[in-house]
């Protein structure tokens, strides 16, 4: 398979103005009938090229130009195109196809979701339900009508404004949809079925009512109260902080139970993957909570930052997605606590992005090519990418990125744009060069700070020499200096600010910033709230590090220290000293200080984050064994602080609301869950049976799931008894059993792969849907003991997962082969197995261009 190149971009040589579509769904089969207004582009330069429509997975039945039905000669039909060379330079094009969407398993197109039909377009999915120009800067009009039987799918919905509908005859019924808004394909939805709903109002700022509306499959309306009260906060939010209100009459969302992604921006008609919108206290846990707000809000912004402006390549995904994560990460802050989201946010990037930026398959935000577009929806994409729009904030400061970001709006609005457009726009409104900047969208890997620095006590002169570097990744051997900000701070000796906070602009390989009238040899709060996506070396002593935990006036940097010292003792085997125990005890106690913070500030850095420090010192990841200094680390520090930790579990237990599922809330229930995990590792005996009690008793779902990991993690049989009483009680409800799932995927103990195994076959999973893989596979590929199992069986596990599943949904196989990207960071056992892994998917003939593209950049 080729590689597609940024550098090879190309206007389309024909635009489609309008876009009429039928859809005649029927039991067997659906019929597609389309009528395109097409006509060149006057900024093609083949002039003469035929029009060539993207098309696949569905059988052609009839083509008409300007309403002549074309003979089989008349085009050239291959299994990914049909090319009409006798086209007029604008006319109409008319294409009948048929799509079967109970056979789709890839989940892309129109397929069968459960009960429902629904579509995912995103990115090239449109092509496989009717002949047409897939690509993003081909914008168009819609307007659909959908024919079904009114009993099996009473609801029949599209992108837009429903404009007629009525009865047809043999119990049949019929929905016209239009959307007045331009748009490309990829944003085009259509849901059918029999469906609840919830429906709302919300009145924009310019006083327009608008209605909301959440379908879910039947008996789930009342999991949808999240959902709603997130899609108002975040319509209200975007009008306020950018200045973005909505444009359509009807806001709609679908909940469906077979989807890729977490969910999907489609025009007016959001689709999610029910994992990310349904739930109450008692169906989900604080953390699905958590993205239900995350998630809808996300989506809703996109349609300013995605759907309004849209990308012209799909190499411009981190456009809009860089952007809208950008705008959900504040959105979530402000809706909850600005401290806590960074803190999310940057050990969610430590945790899966770094881990990215240093392996086989490292891209630059934008990448440069691809062979299937699929496998760039990534950690790099969205998450490094929403690092690099925050900079530009931190560079030309809030009310600087606002003004950037309107001009970007008014330039583009209606438009497919890029990168450039975007960076043009914020430094157009500031005034600022930002060209160096851009090297960000170029250059892949981590870029590294080593920070060294003096103080003068005569001159009162504190230097600081910054060198940066950036590890060299696949196709980028040597890299240019990135324009990056630094935020730092100086401390005195007992934490207090000397200087308030200070911005360092950084451009240079090697650069000396002398910081003058500093009255004390300070200690420096560098990369406050991680003001880049970089690792910074400074060599910090263990007291140095303490102050900061202690009284750094950056909540980053107090947690980032705690982190750092829990790293360095895990890593090393040292007893934890008695005042980092003390300074961990006074947050603990701490009145002031929310739950939330003081959970993340105890939880050590996780195993990824271990294993990428060890690489940085050169050495290769035994994974079994950092799962080991990881847990010593915790023994000791739960022996430690036994009193305190049993004091604060018992503490919240007492006054929490087991139905309270806010912000705060969940930080108390965060902390509490810690508290008894810690617990449990210092005193088993004890705790297991409180676990045990409260996976019977509770009715939140959050505490029954961290108390079935705890009994699991330690006691067979009590955790036979608690995964038998649960499976029997939420038999019939899939999302609630992929946590039981998850659970035991994630049992750290050699012998977890035969667990997973007999679990393949039980009633609650299936390799046809997305959620139940990801609950028991992905976990597992997570697990040291289960895929880094020292004999291999856990890759040869997953490899298999994969073959098998490719047949399915390629797009699904392709995330269970990337963490095989990694073979090169463990030892060398371990390197030898996965790569004979690897080859042996490698060998396989019929892999799909998502997990060949996968594999052979692996092994590369
Ligand atoms: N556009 C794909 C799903 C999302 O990022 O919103
Ligand atoms: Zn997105």
């Amino acid at each position: 398979q080729a590689e597609i190149r940024l550098a090879e971009y190309k206007p389309p040589v024909f635009l489609v103005d309008t876009v009429e579509l039928d859809f005649d769904i029927r039991d067997d089969r659906t019929r597609v009938s389309s009528r395109l207004a097409i006509r060149r582009n006057p900024e093609s330069a083949e002039r003469n090229a035929p029009l060539v429509l993207n098309g696949q997975g569905q059988k052609l039945v009839a083509v008409r130009v300007d309403g002549r039905e074309l003979a089989a000669g008349d085009y050239v039909l291959t299994d990914k195109t049909l090319t009409i060379r006798a086209v007029p330079d604008e006319g109409v094009v008319a294409i009948e196809s048929d799509n079967d969407p109970a056979a789709n398993t890839a989940l892309m197109g129109l397929y069968a979701a459960g009960p429902m039909l629904c579509t995912q377009c995103e990115a090239e999915g449109f092509r496989r339900i009717t002949y047409f120009p897939d690509r993003p800067d081909v914008q168009s009009r819609y307007r659909v009508a959908i024919h079904a039987d009114e009993d099996r799918y009473p609801v029949l919905l599209a992108n837009g404004n429903l404009v007629e509908n009525g009865k047809e005859a043999g119990g049949r019924h019929y929905a016209v949809w239009e959307d007045p808004f331009r748009k490309p394909c990829y944003l085009f939805a259509l849901v059918a079925g029999r469906l609840d709903k919830v429906a709302d109002r919300f009145l924009t700022r310019s006083g327009r009512e608008v209605l909301l509306e959440i379908y879910t499959e039947p008996g789930r309306s009342s999991e949808t109260g999240f959902a709603m009260a997130a899609l108002k906060k975040a319509m209200r939010w975007d009008e306020e902080r950018f200045g973005r209100e909505y444009d359509l009459d009807r806001f709609m969302i679908v909940a469906v139970s077979f989807f890729n992604f977490g969910a999907m921006e489609n025009k007016g008609l959001n689709i999610f993957n029910d994992a990310r919108v349904l739930g109450r206290a008692d169906t989900a846990t604080d953390a699905d909570i958590a993205f239900f707000e995350r998630v809808v809000g996300h989506e809703y912004f996109h349609n300013w930052s995605g759907d309004r402006v849209t990308c012209r390549d799909w190499f411009q995904i981190t456009l809009k997605e860089g952007l809208t994560v950008f705008r959900e990460q504040e959105f979530v802050g402000d809706m909850n606590s600005p401290a806590q989201e960074r803190l999310r946010t940057v050990s969610v990037l430590r945790r899966v992005q770094f881990p990215e930026d240093a392996g086989a398959m490292a891209h630059p935000i934008r990448p440069a090519s691809y062979q299937a577009v699929e496998n760039f929806y990534t950690a790099t994409v969205y998450s490094k990418g929403a690092e690099v729009i925050r900079m530009i904030q931190t560079l030309v400061g809030r009310e600087g990125f606002r003004k950037g970001l309107d001009l970007y709006f008014e330039r583009h609005d209606g438009h497919s744009a890029t990168c450039e457009d975007f960076v043009r726009a914020m430094a157009d409104a500031n005034a600022i060069d930002l060209g160096q900047f851009m090297r960000w969208y170029a250059q892949a890997g981590t870029p590294v700070l080593d920070v060294t620095s003096r103080y003068d006590a005569d001159s009162r002169a504190y230097t600081l020499e910054v060198e940066q570097r950036c590890p060299a990744t696949p196709g980028q051997d040597t890299k240019e200096p990135f324009h990056m900000p630094l935020r730092l701070g100086l401390l005195d000796a007992r934490g207090g600010d000397m200087k308030g906070d200070m911005v360092l602009k950084l451009r240079r390989p090697r650069e000396t910033f002398v910081i003058e009238d500093v009255p004390e040899k300070p200690i420096p709060s560098l990369l406050r709230d991680f003001s880049a996506p970089v690792r910074l070396n400074y060599d910090y002593t263990d007291a140095e590090l303490l102050v900061i935990l202690a009284h750094d006036s950056d909540g980053f940097n107090r947690w980032d220290a705690g982190q750092k010292l829990f790293a360095k003792y895990a890593l090393s085997g040292e007893a934890l000293p008695d005042a980092f125990v003390t300074a961990l005890r006074t947050v603990l106690m701490d009145k002031d200080l929310e739950a939330g913070t003081k959970a993340m500030t105890l939880t050590l850095p996780g195993e990824e984050e271990l294993g990428l420090a060890l690489i940085a010192r050169g050495e290769r990841i035994d994974p079994v064994a950092v799962c080991e200094k990881r847990r010593r680390v915790i023994k000791a520090l739960a022996g430690a602080l036994s009193g305190e930790l049993w004091a604060t579990y018992r503490e919240i237990a007492a006054g929490l609301d087991e139905e309270a599922s806010d912000g705060v809330a969940r930080g108390q229930r965060s902390l509490k869950n810690l508290c008894l995990a810690y617990l449990h590792r210092a005193e088993p005996g004890k705790v297991a049976p409180v676990a045990a009690r409260v996976v019977s008793g509770a009715r939140n779902m959050t505490d029954k799931i961290a108390c079935l990991d705890i009994l699991v993690d330690g006691d067979a049989a009590l955790a036979a008894r608690a995964l038998a009483e649960f499976a029997e009680t939420f038999a019939g409800q899939p999302s609630i059993m992929d946590k039981w799932l998850g659970v035991q995927a994630a049992e750290r103990h050699a012998g977890v792969l035969e667990k997973v195994r007999r679990l393949m076959a039980h009633k609650a999973f299936s390799l046809n849907n997305p959620n139940r893989v990801a609950a028991l596979v992905g976990v597992f590929a997570g697990n040291p003991f289960g895929f880094h199992a020292e004999d291999g069986s856990g890759y040869r596990f997953v490899a298999d997962v994969v073959e098998r599943l490719d047949r399915l949904n390629p797009q699904a196989a392709a995330r269970y082969a990337k963490p095989f990207l990694r073979w090169r960071d463990f030892d060398a056992g371990r390197q030898a197995l996965m790569q004979e892994a690897l080859r042996k998917l490698a060998a396989l003939e019929s892999l799909s261009i998502n997990v060949r593209e996968v594999v052979t950049k692996a092994l590369g």
